[in-house]
């Protein structure tokens, strides 16, 4: 690919210099990750609580795991694919409280269609939904692969 290529050309030129070290440590912090020190499971930035929301197939049963539960506005729901996948998450755009889409919209990284998320193809890969700002009512949700066979939840906000 035309970046690394780039990286590589880069890191060669400085490994001439003596400098390799010091490059590879560029590239490492030159990654997009998250703060040092940010646990993965903390509490979500922004203060909100987060939420753990499992994609299972369990027996023959697809699911989300719990299926239904209430949170705060500013809480944050994170999605994990656990079995059975690929799994996604897609809002009811008329099963959600007024305003609710566009906060949505705005909340869900990579959607494939208006309030439709990508599919977690990985195992144990994570979506991650921020409800900063949404309006208090009835979110459901179903998962689109699976959405006949019954794989679909309500989260609250309070
Ligand atoms: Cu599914």
């Amino acid at each position: 690919m035309r970046v690394t290529s780039m990286v590589a050309g880069l890191a060669l030129l400085l490994a001439a210099c003596g400098g390799e070290k010091k490059a590879a440590n560029e590239s490492t912090t030159a990654a997009p990750e998250q703060p040092a020190g940010a646990p993965a499971a903390a509490p979500a930035a922004g203060g909100g609580t987060n939420h753990d929301v499992m994609m299972e197939l369990d027996g023959s049963n697809y699911k989300f795991n719990p299926s239904e539960l209430t949170i705060k506005a500013g809480d944050v729901v994170t999605f994990h694919n656990k079995s059975g996948g690929p799994h996604n998450v897609s809002f009811w755009a008329d099963s959600i409280p007024a305003g609710g889409a566009d906060k949505l919209k705005a909340a869900m990284p990579d959607q494939m269609a208006p309030l439709e998320g990508p599919l977690l193809t990985e195992q144990d890969g994570t979506y991650k939904i921020s409800f900063a700002g949404a309006p208090t009512g009835d979110y459901k949700f179903y998962c689109l692969p699976h959405l006949a066979l019954g794989m679909h939840g309500k989260i609250t906000v309070q």
